[in-house]
């Protein structure tokens, strides 16, 4: 067995002083159990503990290290930025060359508005969709995970769900009364809500490829059918990529899909990993931010300087060499294979879900295609699997309710040992677990 003698003596001080040990709840290793690895350093495919084992990184920071870690170009850039000041509070030419660059790639989008975190961006695109058509309510999906501003911690996925908290204390009915909520792939329900609370709907929120359900894909016509109810309803689509954006493909999950949101969250991955979001619409719509528009929205550290850096370096790589999302996309298929072989050599119930760069294993016999069936996979089996891969020097998403995310930075050497290690954790967890 490894040692984790440091992240162990290290988790046992920060519970003492940071809420769980931890500064956001997933990473606890709560839901598996066990210490959760102290990270000292990340280059390419690879995560460093504080007890100097390398793992194999599946998590990527949750997105946005499509390139790896510590990718040079972006680093040589933030070094020589960080020279310059770390934030002024006043516009830079690095704001608008951003903008110019993510306008120019993403479908159906003419400006862009950069904030601090997935959540500031989710939470700002649904108050413009309020202001922009005077409606309050909004729908999202059971599973779906938009950041933890209050309205949206209802049934939500990621964290919540992980921890298994039904309601959130310090979330006032009233704020989320204006919350709607449908099955995931549902567009029955979808219907039903409309024309229950006709004309009363803002927007309907959606991660286009589920990721906070574990990995969910949408299933043909669902993407279709919410844009044909929102344009006969006069409600605002609202794609959240915080995760799918620049990931499915350079202009995110409208290019992959062909389907046309009215607004686009994005998160991390625009800044290159340092904390930034973005919403982002046409100019009939994003016109309503102030100062042009009454809708408030502001922000010290939005566009700061060394963020603005990293991302638009990231970005403008991503945009210059499509070939990265074949090679992602191949890289991906040939996990997903390797991987869906073991399971079978075992006989264990396995649903690979997969889209690009984004999947998620789950040991269950049927389909996983909202947070119902993603709820009803084995968790025992998860653990199982996710310690011996560990042990292996193997970091998975500690948590069946998130998406393994890959980057390029990966070897074939290194799917290989993924499959082959997983391949022994299989047989080992069929010899005492049912894993049928
Ligand atoms: N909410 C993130 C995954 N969906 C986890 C964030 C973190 O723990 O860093």
């Amino acid at each position: 067995m490894k040692e984790y003698k440091r992240s162990e003596f290290l988790f046992q001080r920060a519970q003492q002083v940071i809420p769980g040990g931890v500064n956001s709840p997933v990473r606890a290793f709560k839901n598996v159990g066990g210490t959760p690895l102290f990270i000292k350093s990340a280059k390419g495919a690879y995560i460093f503990d504080e007890d100097g084992n390398r793992y194999i990184d599946y998590v990527g920071s949750w997105g946005p290290m499509i390139l790896g870690h510590a990718y040079e170009p972006v680093i040589d850039a933030v070094e020589k930025a960080v020279r310059n000041g770390t934030s002024f509070g006043a516009p830079t030419d690095l704001e608008l060359k951003i903008a110019e660059l993510i306008t120019s790639i993403v479908p159906n989008i003419d400006m862009v508005r950069m904030v601090n975190s997935g959540t500031e961006a989710c939470m700002s695109a649904i108050r413009l969709a309020r202001g922009f058509t005077g409606k309050n309510k909004f729908i999202k999906f059971e599973g779906c995970y938009h950041g933890h501003a209050d309205m949206f911690l209802v049934n939500a996925g990621s964290g919540v769900a992980t921890l298994g908290i039904q309601n959130t204390p310090g979330v006032p009915e009233a704020v989320t009364s204006d919350t709607l909520i449908a099955p995931y792939n549902d567009l029955e329900k979808v219907n039903e809500l409309v024309t229950t609370y006709s004309g009363q709907i803002a927007a309907i929120i959606v991660e286009p490829v589920a990721g906070n359900m574990g990995c969910v894909l949408p299933k043909k016509g669902f993407l279709e059918g919410l844009r044909k109810i929102c344009d006969e309803h006069h409600i605002l689509l609202i794609f959240d990529e915080v995760m799918t954006g620049f990931r499915l493909a350079i202009g995110g999950a409208q290019e992959l899909f062909n389907v046309k949101a009215d607004l686009v969250t994005f998160g991390k991955i625009i800044g290159g990993g340092f904390p930034v979001g973005a919403y982002a619409g046409p100019k009939s719509i994003m016109e309503h931010v102030a100062p042009t528009g009454n809708v408030y929205q502001a922000g010290t550290l939005s566009g700061n300087p060394i963020a603005m850096t990293a991302g638009y370096t990231l970005l403008r790589i991503l945009s210059e060499q499509s070939e990265i999302y074949k090679s992602l996309s191949a890289k991906t298929e040939y996990l997903v294979n390797g991987l869906k072989k073991v399971f079978d050599n075992e006989n264990m119930a396995s649903q690979i879900n997969h889209c690009g760069s984004m999947m998620s294993v789950f040991f269950a016999k049927d389909a996983v295609t909202n947070f119902s069936t993603s709820s009803q996979c084995n968790k025992n089996l998860f653990k199982e699997i996710f310690h011996s891969l560990l042990d292996k020097q193997i970091y998975l998403p500690p948590s069946p309710y998130e998406s393994w995310f890959l980057s390029d930075a990966l070897s074939y050497e290194d799917l290989d040992q993924t499959i082959h290690s997983t391949g022994i954790a299989a047989h080992l967890a069929a010899q005492h677990l049912d894993v049928s």
